[in-house]
């Protein structure tokens, strides 16, 4: 059985989704982030570096529990220990890296930054911009690529689409209505992957809240 530490967040529902996907068991164990939970001795022991998500595998390889954080590196974990979502062939698992990595340390944290810098009780209004417009550079990319091939990695739906999909639903409402109207091709591809049932369980375990 695995623990699931989660919130309501993209990189929460990337786990989430990642767990219906691969049908491992688990438990969700609600992480409230707005009471801090994150930084509690008990989280910290699982995840030193004090962010959501993390998962504790109670049986690990060989059968002993494993600690995981770091989304991408739990995804990966729960794709390999599943065998599913990784693609096979080695062209493939380089494209699946290398779009998650897109994901995880440009179009994710340009995301968060926009958001922090205009909770803060300063004129951030030219940051603000700077990381909008980040944003939108890869986004094009990625409409660029889907407009390629029907998922991140090629043919075949894998867990780099489950790294970008919450964060085109989730945190992609923070560009507005019709912000995300100019990238065709990524619409195209939500639609599809917003079909699949194992991604409207993860959504429902963990409803995206900001
Ligand atoms: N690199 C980390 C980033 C995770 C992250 O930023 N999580 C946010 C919530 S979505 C968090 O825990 N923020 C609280 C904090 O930074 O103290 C990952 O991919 O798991």
């Amino acid at each position: 059985m695995i623990d699931f530490f989660g919130f309501g967040t993209a990189n929460g529902q990337k786990v989430a989704i990642m767990l219906e996907e691969t049908g491992l068991p688990y438990t969700l164990k609600p992480l409230d982030m707005m009471k801090g939970a994150h930084k509690s001795p008990e989280y910290l022991a699982v995840n030193p570096v004090g962010k959501m998500p993390a998962i504790v595998d109670h049986d690990g390889p060989g059968g002993k529990p494993l600690k995981v954080f770091e989304t991408l590196a739990i995804c990966l974990y729960l794709g390999e220990k599943s065998g599913k979502l990784i693609p096979v062939g080695l062209a493939e698992r380089a494209l699946a890296y290398e779009w998650s990595c897109v994901v995880l340390s440009d179009l994710g944290p340009a995301f968060s930054a926009q958001f922090n810098l205009k909770n803060l009780k300063a004129d951030t209004t030219a940051a603000v911009d700077y990381y909008v417009q980040l944003v939108h550079r890869f986004l094009r990319v990625l409409d660029e690529r889907l407009a390629a091939a029907p998922y991140l990695a090629g043919a075949e739906y894998s867990y780099a689409d489950v790294q970008l999909y919450p964060v085109i639903t989730v945190s992609g409402k923070r560009l507005g209505e019709n912000g995300l109207a100019p990238y065709k091709h990524i619409l195209g591809w939500r639609d599809r992957v917003s079909q699949r049932p194992a991604v409207k369980r993860g959504e429902a375990v963990l409803p995206g809240l900001f």
